[in-house]
């Protein structure tokens, strides 16, 4: 080989190596006054004030400069605690605001803060978890774009299921379920309707305070999800714990798709006049498109590749056959793609590791597509490259594939991929394919296939790598 090959490929893994670790250089953070940032975050204190002194300092150290105006802590318990609980926080005090409640309100208190904050959307999520700063900023970029009312954030497991409690009736109900405590941003009208509906519905104090499990569904809207594995901070005690913890989450879920249910029918005689629900006969966006935040810096890295079968999601008749639904469609999915769909998520594409990968379940389709939105545009002028560490099969359907780049994600170009691969010395079978971006131009970048093969997708990173900025 000749030696400027090693040379290059000495470089390209340097700054991959780099963009493993962690260095951005994508990044020119900008500052904004407090008025124009448009997040609240809304933190419940469960049982793990520790951690909430945790996620609370690691916002305020990461966000406060172009993304979150302020934090609310909502303390559900009956001890008092004040900014005092908040030592050495390197939170502004007025930017961290406790609320004490009166009671144990559980669920709904983060709907109540929410609907009280002063942004235009609000981020809420659990005391158990941590939540990249990148990601937080990846997802106040997209909502800001004003096209989905929410986005949900959901490891693997909960990603399954809410993909298997997708229920389309007609044109009339298309709902699901889908937590909201791993990390959740919202437009705050949306809490405030909410609210307004549970009132108008006259839920029982019971429900109200499982309020999660009624938010997803009564919305009638299927909301954009993003894989994602928080990291876990453990500690504490976890809300919902054993069967019965699931037998009364199971006991709500149904609940909330019987008046759905309800409302539906109801509007069919006589239009009702409710907010929050969405009474639309639109089509909800395909289902197959997925979606995950990288990890060292705000992007989005979206795919059409089919992670389920087709054929799974039954013909339900009725929301309140959510659970049924689910259940048969595990069964029809079985065991093994369950474990690959679990095993091989596509968040593990921008994870940041060259040891994990997301895997298609079955051979590349014609139009399969791997994608990333950059979330701010660039103009290219050299060393710039999109960056692949794929598995062998993986390089051959790059080499079938069109290299596009686009301005807003709708019109895109082809650019010439002049791909290179090169045997990744850091792990047999893995190949660093890179395409130089030089006279491009955009925000989004995707590699569509042109024809069906039978290679099957793996790759373990896909990233921008841009050296200087123009
Ligand atoms: C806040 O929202 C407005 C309107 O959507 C948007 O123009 C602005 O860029 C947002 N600010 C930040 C810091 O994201
Ligand atoms: C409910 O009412 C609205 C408003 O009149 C109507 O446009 C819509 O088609 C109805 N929805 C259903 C599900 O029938
Ligand atoms: C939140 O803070 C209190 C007061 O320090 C702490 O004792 C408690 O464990 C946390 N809240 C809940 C609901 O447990």
């Amino acid at each position: 080989m000749p030696s400027f090959v090693h040379f290059c490929i000495a470089v390209t893994l340097a700054s991959a190596i780099s963009l493993l670790v962690g260095k951005s250089n994508i990044d020119s953070t900008q500052t904004h006054g407090v008025h124009d940032l448009n997040i609240t975050v809304v933190l419940l204190n469960w049982s793990r004030l520790s951690n909430v002194v945790k996620i609370t300092s690691e916002i305020c150290e990461n966000l406060l400069e172009d993304t979150v105006q302020s934090i609310v802590v909502w303390n559900n318990n009956p001890n008092k605690i004040s900014h005092q609980d908040f030592p050495s926080s390197p939170c502004p005090r007025d930017r961290l605001r406790i609320i004490n409640s009166p009671e144990n309100l559980y669920f709904q208190a983060r709907y109540m803060a929410c609907a009280g904050a002063t942004t235009a959307y609000c981020f809420v999520q659990d005391d158990d978890f941590s939540i990249r700063p990148e990601i937080i900023k990846a997802l106040n970029v997209r909502i800001n774009q004003g096209s989905v009312p929410a986005i949900h954030l959901q490891p693997p497991n909960e990603m399954l299921s809410s993909q298997l409690r997708t229920i389309v009736v007609g044109n009339t109900i298309h709902t699901t379920f889908a937590w909201l405590g791993y990390g959740t941003v919202l437009m705050r009208s949306r809490a405030v309707e909410f609210l307004l509906l549970l009132d108008r519905l006259k839920l029982s104090e019971d429900e109200r305070k499982m309020a999660d499990n009624y938010f997803t569904i009564l919305s009638n809207i299927i909301p954009e999800r993003w894989f994602d594995e928080g990291i876990e901070l453990g500690g504490g005690q976890a809300f919902t714990v054993g069967t019965e913890g699931d037998e009364r989450n199971n006991r709500h879920i149904v609940r909330a798709a019987a008046i759905l249910d309800t409302l539906v029918s109801a509007n069919q005689s006589n239009t009702l006049d409710l907010p929050f629900t969405s009474f639309s006969t639109g089509i909800p966006e395909p289902l197959h498109v997925s979606r995950a935040s990288c990890h060292d810096k705000p992007c989005i890295f979206e795919t059409s590749i089919n992670l389920l079968p087709h054929e799974i999601g039954g013909s339900p008749t009725s929301a309140a056959e959510i659970l049924r639904l689910e259940k048969d469609a595990l069964l029809m999915l079985g065991e093994a793609r369950k474990s690959h769909y679990l095993e091989f998520p596509p968040s593990h594409a921008v994870d940041g590791r060259a040891d994990t990968a997301f895997r298609s379940p079955q051979g590349a389709n014609r139009d399969d597509y791997v994608a990333l939105d950059t979330t701010k545009s660039f103009s290219y002028v050299k060393d710039a490259e999109l960056v692949f560490l794929v598995d062998p099969p993986t390089e051959i359907i790059l080499r079938h594939s069109a290299f596009e780049f686009s301005a807003d994600g709708h019109i895109w170009n082809t650019w010439d991929r002049g791909l290179e691969c090169f045997d990744a010395n850091f792990a047999k079978t893995v190949r660093l394919c890179k395409s130089s971006l030089s006279h491009v131009s955009g925000r989004h970048f995707r590699v569509r296939t042109l024809k069906p093969m039978q290679e099957k997708w793996g790759v373990f990173e896909m990233f921008v790598d841009i050296q200087s900025e123009a």
